[in-house]
């Protein structure tokens, strides 16, 4: 069966993945099969079937031109943590970070729930690209869907068809994900991991990190046991280029938890007192960072395109995202306006008149927007996409920063002593929980680094892993650990973020080439007064004081906390972790 329109055939996929969508036909059985080659001209047709079914609606075309917008059903507007499971043969290299099933048992349900349920529908066969098609770093999957809206989101965030399925004929081997919409019933809905044979299985939710297989299922529970296994990392990070007045161009992997300012960070616009200033994005949530030849950290973005937080997004806090999603954007679980227009908390313009659940805006029923909403784009549309973005051999990075979203304790900004003091950083992070993950919201969770919901094997071998890369990498980036988000007594933000932002990285990159002065401080290096750029900022010297302090007695609370946090990993546990814990406790005293 083939459908009218396509224009790559099945003849053209090696036999294991002809074999491989046969088998999930005969067992789905849609009534079409559709391999999607990635064309403008499919993209095209694929809006219209969704406009035609009633699944995307089309966005006031004179102020958004080529902008749609797609209602979730309402019970399926995030991650589902709780039914996402790491199915590996031992339940050990799981961990206690992950759910666990085995793969007997989670074959055979997903086998039940899969049989005869695309009938009625067209599967869509999506072979995509991680990465630059011509990187040594790339890895490919196909993704086998009954979901129009996951194959068109497939379209703006992976290079998908043609050229990728030319590569996965070339690699010999490939990630196998297969999603179906289901029922959308969250009592018949799993996200499920078969590490050790490459697959993917993931049924009852059509939303992003549940349905976009490439990216959090493939590029980073999948990717990171490769990674483990072949000596690289695969990380929950963006990726920016950072050009200082001179010139000179430092690159920089940050990890923060789920709607903590990455896509903000990575498209950051410089304020107008640090002229000369420029950032350029590499990405905006992942990161492949691999050992590379001259002894440094490279780093590739899997993916091509962002799956971002609309809400908080105005002409102030992101011009250039504002800009960029006015045109050939999806917009998910967003509101409207009576002019058809999209409208979200924060937009700072307009009114709402139906919100994302197509009903009248009532403020008493919640907000307009879903807090979760989300733009899907190519990244080719923002104004400032690095030029060594798709550089096969991918940019090297001179730090790694780690974040959280934390009201209290978390100075703005702190250095880690050396890699395995960064490593012990990265594992004790904790942040207040958002939107982007069914459950409650405001929570601090321990969420090493940003990874809670995303190393798909044991956090103990994971950060044995981690601290194995300072044998592998002979120029080490440093390592930091920032926060956006402390709150003075009121609960308003003490430190004015976005932008603004830029005063904190142009220091971290200046200590990278042992510029910048700092004072040592039991939990790592924090800058000195005068070595990090303030000018143009109206922020009272108190602010700045407390932004910039280390609460000795909170930290000995918070230094417990983390020993019976790393505690929970018994024996898989690194005793370097432990006693860089040991060294912490004892300079806190
Ligand atoms: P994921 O896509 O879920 O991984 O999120 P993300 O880490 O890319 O977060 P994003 O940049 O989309 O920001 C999430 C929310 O935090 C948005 O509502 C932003 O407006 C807000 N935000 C981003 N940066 C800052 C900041 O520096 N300060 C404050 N106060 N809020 C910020
Ligand atoms: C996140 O939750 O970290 C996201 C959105 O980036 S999702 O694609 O749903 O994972
Ligand atoms: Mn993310």
């Amino acid at each position: 069966m083939t459908a009218a329109g396509q224009s790559i055939s099945p003849a053209q996929a090696p036999p294991a993945l002809r074999r491989w969508v046969e088998q999930v036909a005969s067992r789905t059985r849609p009534d079409r099969v559709h391999w999607c080659d990635g064309s403008d001209a499919e993209y095209r047709l694929l809006i219209q079937q969704m406009l035609a079914s009633g699944e995307l609606l089309k966005l006031n075309p004179a102020t958004h031109p080529g902008c749609y917008l797609h209602r979730s059903n309402p019970s399926d507007v995030a991650r589902v943590e709780n039914l996402t499971f790491v199915c590996s043969e031992s339940r050990e290299d799981a961990g206690p970070n992950n759910n666990w099933m085995a793969p007997a048992e989670a074959h055979r349900k997903m086998d039940a729930l899969f049989d005869g349920c695309m009938h009625g529908r067209t599967m869509y066969v999506i072979p995509y690209c991680m990465g630059p098609i011509d990187s040594p770093y790339a890895r490919c999957g196909v993704e086998i869907t009954d979901s129009a809206y996951v194959a068109a989101n497939m379209k703006l965030m992976t290079r998908m068809g043609a050229e990728a399925l030319a590569r996965i004929a070339g690699d010999g081997s490939f990630v196998k994900g297969l999603h179906s919409l289901g029922e959308l019933d969250p009592g018949r809905r799993f996200i499920m991991h078969f590490p050790e044979s490459l697959e993917i299985q993931s049924y009852g939710s059509g939303y992003g990190g549940n349905a976009l297989l490439g990216k959090k299922c493939h590029a980073l529970r999948i990717a990171g046991w490769q990674a483990r296994q072949e000596g690289w990392l695969a990380e929950h990070m963006l990726v920016v280029g950072i050009e200082n007045p001179a010139g000179v161009t430092h690159y920089i992997a940050c990890a923060f938890p789920s709607a903590c300012g990455k896509t903000n960070l990575a498209m950051l616009i410089p304020p107008s007192s640090m002229p000369g200033w420029r950032v350029w994005t590499v990405g905006d949530d992942i990161a492949w960072l691999h050992p590379g030849p001259d002894g440094r950290l490279w780093a590739i973005n899997p993916e091509a395109g962002y799956f971002g937080v609309v809400p908080g997004t105005n002409v102030k806090t992101n011009r250039q995202a504002f800009e960029m999603i006015r045109r050939d954007t999806i917009f998910t679980n967003v509101g409207l306006t009576a002019d058809n227009q999209p409208w979200w908390e924060g937009i700072d313009e307009g009114k709402p008149a139906i919100d994302w659940q197509g009903r009248p805006y009532d403020p008493a029923t919640g907000p307009a927007a879903h807090p979760n909403s989300r733009f899907t784009v190519s990244a080719r549309q923002n104004p400032n996409y690095s030029p060594m973005a798709d550089a096969p051999q991918g940019v090297p990075i001179s730090a790694l920063v780690f974040g959280g979203r934390r009201s209290t304790l978390a100075p703005l900004v702190f250095q880690a002593h050396d890699w395995q003091h960064g490593v012990l950083v990265g594992a004790a992070m904790a942040s207040e929980t958002t939107a982007a993950a069914t459950g409650d919201v405001g929570v601090v969770r321990r969420d090493p680094m940003a990874m809670k919901p995303f190393a798909g094997y044991n956090f103990g071998d994971y950060w044995q892993h981690w601290l194995s890369i300072a044998r592998r990498v002979p120029q080490l980036p440093g390592i930091f650990h920032v926060n956006w988000f402390r709150r003075d007594a009121s609960g308003r933000f003490l430190w004015p973020g976005y932008g603004e932002n830029l005063r904190v990285l142009a220091w971290i990159i200046e200590r990278c080439e042992g510029r910048a002065a700092a004072d040592e401080t039991a939990i790592g290096a924090i800058p000195r007064r005068d070595s990090i750029k303030l000018a143009g900022l109206d922020l009272p010297d108190a602010t700045i004081a407390e932004l910039l302090s280390v609460d000795v007695a909170q930290w000995r609370r918070e230094a417990d906390e983390i020993d019976s946090y790393l505690a929970g990993f018994g024996s898989r546990l690194p005793a370097e972790l432990r006693g860089e814990l040991e060294s912490l406790r004892a300079r806190l005293k």
